[in-house]
């Protein structure tokens, strides 16, 4: 074990509320909110993506931290600048350069330890979201939990339902790892423990959502991303470590055999589904860092969830394609597309047939994908405008859309028919026929950008 370092401090979601304060893409709300309905209405209506620190909690010391990763707010939270390549960089970095995480002493998050008569409610002002849900949510926490085969560990966010005093639903996707990992402690007749972190870095968030093998400890992905060990801190109650600098820590195991029926639940489609049963946990201890903040993301149609998800899909899926296509430019995962389905990709002087290559690999990566445009170079991915441009300009609609109906879909597509959907392939790119594109000489474009204050402009 080693003691804290000094540049751990950085891997504070504190550290990025001060940074976007410095920024002033902090919000602080003083006035009265409930927990229930009222705080997430205020988050869903803050006119701007700006994070937001609610002081005034109705009930509760415990300030809430919402919307805090943005695409904006995850570059100031990473000291890169916010456009697609720089984000690509760095988080692929982080997959392909993951940096093993390390255990450190004094942990901030158990400055304060609870281990008896804990009662979820009564210390975190978890928020009831949507109006036919069973109730309330803890919606951005990361569970850790150890293989109970090979020891590997592994992070997600997972929603969890407020049963009891002590008793949380879990709710999972049976293709997640942390599905397989609780079968697996099921063969073998163990209960499985869990840390459940409340409170993070927006690495550590998105680092958790990365597509990555069963076995591939997201923690390393967020120190790759960091540049440094993520700093873990051993449980109290459980053998599962959880990030040190976290705000809260929830520890817990599954009950075996224990379900619960959620009812309805907003998936990020922003659509009511019923999952059925899931499993529930029972909590063993709270830990907590002095005067912590509680964080929440709204669940569902929210531009949070989609960018947490999108971020790390788009980078996986860079990768993957670069391995079919070494000519690939950017991809991006579109919020109209939910953060998940749609995806746009750009090349640079593709070959006859590589636009189709790199859908067909974007589709084999990520199951969630179903709707793939491949665009040239000379398209900006992350403009929707831009992107319409060239299919209107380069799509040939008979030769150019390619429809694969039938293929295993997630099961939170929307139009998921007997676990199948179909795809589509849009292909928009230069062929040789099109008009010659009209554009003001570069360099002149250039001169102009670099000179964009001696035009002396001014409103009136
Ligand atoms: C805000 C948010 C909430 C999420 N909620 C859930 C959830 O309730 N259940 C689930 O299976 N996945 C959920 N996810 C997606 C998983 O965290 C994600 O797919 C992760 O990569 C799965 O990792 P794993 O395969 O290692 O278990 C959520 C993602 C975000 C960003
Ligand atoms: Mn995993």
């Amino acid at each position: 074990m080693t003691t804290l370092g000094k540049k751990g401090a950085e891997q504070d979601m504190r550290h990025t509320m001060e940074e976007l304060r410095k920024h002033h893409r902090l919000k602080q709300v003083y006035g009265e909110v409930s927990i229930n309905y009222e705080l997430p209405a205020v988050l869903e209506q803050m006119p701007d993506r700006s994070a937001v620190l609610f002081h005034n909690v109705k009930g509760y010391d415990t300030p809430v931290v919402g919307n805090l990763v943005d695409r904006e707010n995850f570059a100031i939270s990473a000291g890169i600048s916010s456009d697609l390549s720089s984000t690509l960089k760095l988080i692929t970095q982080g997959v392909e350069k993951p940096v093993r995480s390390k255990v450190v002493e004094d942990a901030p998050c158990r400055d304060v330890v609870k281990t008896d008569n804990i009662n979820i409610m009564n210390e975190i002002p978890v928020n009831t979201f949507f109006e036919k849900e069973a109730g309330p949510y803890i919606s951005a926490a990361l569970i850790t939990a150890n293989d109970p085969e090979t020891g590997k560990r592994n992070v997600s966010i997972n929603r969890l339902l407020i049963l009891k005093d002590d008793e949380l639903m879990i709710g999972m996707s049976p293709s997640h790892h942390l599905y397989r990992l609780l079968e697996k402690a099921k063969e073998k007749e163990e209960t499985l423990e869990v840390s459940i972190s409340l409170g993070n870095h927006p690495i550590t968030l998105v680092a958790s959502n990365a597509y990555v093998t069963l076995g591939f400890d997201e923690y390393d992905i967020a120190g790759g991303m960091f540049g440094e060990p993520l700093e873990l801190s051993a449980g109290v109650t459980v053998d599962v470590e959880a990030p040190a600098r976290s705000e809260m820590v929830i520890e817990a195991e599954f009950i075996p055999g224990k379900f619960h029926e959620e009812g309805l639940v907003s998936e990020f489609h922003g659509m009511y589904v019923d999952y059925g049963k899931s499993p529930v946990l029972k909590v063993k201890g709270l830990t907590h860092r002095k005067e912590p903040y509680y964080q929440t993301i709204v669940p569902g149609r929210n531009h949070e969830h989609f960018i947490i998800g999108a971020l790390a899909i788009e980078s996986t899926t860079y990768l993957h394609v670069r391995e079919a296509v070494s000519r690939v430019k950017h991809v991006h995962i579109t919020e109209g597309g939910m953060g998940r389905v749609h995806c746009v990709i750009s090349l640079s002087n593709p070959k006859p047939g590589e636009g189709q290559k790199a859908a067909f690999a974007a589709f084999a990566h990520c199951n969630l994908i179903k709707q793939v445009t491949i665009v040239d170079d000379d398209i900006e991915v992350m403009n929707p405008v831009d992107v319409e441009w060239a299919v209107a300009a380069r799509m040939k609609a008979y030769r150019d859309v390619q429809v694969t109906p039938g293929v295993r879909a997630d099961r939170a597509e929307p139009n998921e028919e007997n676990g199948t959907v179909a795809k589509v392939m849009i292909i928009a790119l230069k062929d040789g026929t099109h008009h010659p594109k009209a554009e003001i000489p570069e360099h002149i474009v250039h001169n102009v950008r670099q000179n964009w204050s001696s035009y002396d402009i001014r409103e009136e």
